[in-house]
């Protein structure tokens, strides 16, 4: 089985300036330069012939490139708990467009509808259930900002879940055209 997801790597510049404000909390595990990425649609467990229709329906999607800055940061709670510290991004518009081209395409290969609202975010860190206060990290994480970039394409990750945190490997890429 595959653990699929569809997402943008945000451009080196927006990486290095994500990594340049991390650090600091305890139970806080920052995501490295390889795992930053916008989901635009988690999918999950699927089986080979599964993920190889995704593949090809994704490549069917057209849409323009994607432009976004950086802007605030806010945290995710499971089950009241906060787990996870993300990365704002501004405007929603062409996220939202693209992240419904891929909800479409995946309809036609019987990947059921996301229920859920689309929160565009990079995820930053991950916190255990032991963390400390992380209220001087909120603060520093909240002025974020960063000029515009322009995303082209975007891609098909799996997931391996390890004790060490995600990895994730893309394994296809698709080009964004206007
Ligand atoms: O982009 P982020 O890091 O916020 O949290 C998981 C990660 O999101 C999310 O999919 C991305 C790649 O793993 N994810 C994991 N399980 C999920 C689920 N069951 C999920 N999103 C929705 N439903």
């Amino acid at each position: 089985m595959h653990r699929l997801f569809v997402a943008l790597r945000p451009p080196p510049p927006m990486r290095v300036q994500l990594v340049g404000l991390m650090g600091g909390g305890s139970g806080l595990r920052w995501q490295g330069d390889e795992q930053l990425h916008l989901t635009l649609r988690f999918i999950g467990e699927v089986d080979h012939h599964q993920a190889e229709d995704i593949a090809a329906a994704l490549g069917s999607i057209h849409a323009p490139p994607v432009t976004f800055a950086l802007r605030g940061a806010g945290l995710l709670d499971r089950r009241g708990v906060p787990d996870t510290l993300w990365a704002g991004v501004t405007p929603h518009d062409g996220l939202r467009l693209l992240a419904e081209r891929i909800g479409q395409a995946l309809r036609r290969v019987g990947v059921p509808i996301e229920s859920r609202a689309f929160l565009p975010h990079i995820t930053v860190a991950r916190l255990s259930r032991h963390a400390g206060p992380i209220d001087d990290i909120l603060a520093r994480w909240s002025s974020l900002a960063s000029s515009p970039v322009t995303v082209a394409h975007f891609g098909l990750y799996e997931s391996s879940l390890g004790g060490e945190g995600a990895r994730y490997e893309a394994i296809a890429r698709y080009p964004l055209a206007s």
